[in-house]
């Protein structure tokens, strides 16, 4: 179950949960762990296909979330994180030990985060490896395939975000290179993403311009957690009646902190900038530790 909006497509969900008197909670989901205590191994439930592409949750799971108390909700919530950060720490730990910089790719559907990583790869160059979330098809992997770069595609099914234990089972098929640059391309969805660390080094929004200035204003978790946003398809806003500078102070009234970079992935304006920006982050990663 997503904690966030209650869907039923997270990996990881609380099999060994006590759900109390009066309370039923279908197990259905493809694939779960449990928590420490109680911690049932089961047959792992996601299939591979072509290229080594993983499929999660395409069985159906009923989760009565209408029938929980909120404070049973947040009991949950609180379970199902924690187990979230475990698998994330484990995965931020390997990178670590890679010297990988691993940037999530968080935005709402269509805002141009495969073509942007297409033409990032592209003008980059170096050593970098992708991994695709999806709900369904193999679509952008095999886009970013095309580049020459190594990707595996996730597909969460019924899941509206990638999760820690997803991005390690994907790490467990990608063959990164000490000093690569990993991006992880998140579900599109402005809400849940923003819930679930992977074990990244920062998470990177992606807006373009079509979808209005006040977006930050109304989904500011998103870009609360975010380090940098890259404003998309400036190449269309003499085509839309939106405020570029508003936009930018919207995304800075939620996160004064957020780095802003305005970007086309269609010109290849502004890449330079974000290259640079992924560049002296990596860096930076590397020189602190270093000196651990
Ligand atoms: N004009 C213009 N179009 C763009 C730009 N970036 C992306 N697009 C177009 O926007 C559409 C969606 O782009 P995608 O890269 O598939 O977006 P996405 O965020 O990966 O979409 P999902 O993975 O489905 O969430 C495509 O038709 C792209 O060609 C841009 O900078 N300018
Ligand atoms: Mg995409």
């Amino acid at each position: 179950m997503c904690t966030v909006c209650g869907c039923s497509g997270s990996t990881v969900d609380g099999h060994s949960h006590d759900h109390g008197a009066g309370h039923t909670h279908d197990h259905a989901h493809g694939h779960a762990h449990g928590h420490g205590h109680h911690h049932h191994h089961h047959d792992h439930h996601h299939h591979h296909g072509a290229h080594g592409d993983i499929h999660f949750g395409t069985g159906a799971a009923g989760v009565a979330v209408g029938n929980m108390s909120q404070e049973r909700l947040i009991e949950i919530e609180t379970g199902i994180l924690s187990e979230n950060d475990r698998y994330a720490a484990a995965n931020r730990a390997r990178l670590a030990r890679q010297g990988v910089f691993a940037v999530n790719l968080v935005s709402s559907p269509g805002s141009g985060k495969t073509t942007l990583l297409c033409a990032t790869i592209r003008a980059m160059g170096g050593d970098v490896a992708v991994i695709e979330g999806d709900q369904q098809t193999s679509n952008d992997a095999d886009r970013i395939r095309e580049t020459g770069a190594p990707a595996v595609q996730i597909n969460t099914g019924k899941g509206c975000h990638l999760d820690g234990h997803m991005v390690g089972h994907a790490l467990d098929h990608l063959h990164l290179h000490d000093e690569a640059t990993l991006f992880i391309e998140n579900v599109g969805n402005l809400v849940c993403p923003a819930a679930f660390d992977l074990g990244e080094d920062a998470k990177v929004a992606i807006l373009s311009v079509t979808e209005g200035e006040d977006k930050p204003l109304k989904y500011p978790d998103m870009f609360t957690a975010a380090r940098i946003a890259l404003l998309n398809k400036v190449d269309l806003a003499p085509h839309c009646d939106v405020d570029l500078d508003l936009y930018e102070a919207n995304l800075r009234r939620v996160n004064p902190t957020i780095e802003v970079i305005r970007v086309s992935a269609r010109t290849g304006e502004g890449l330079d900038q974000w290259i640079g920006w992924l560049r002296s982050e990596a860096l930076a990663k590397r020189r602190a530790q270093a000196t651990e």
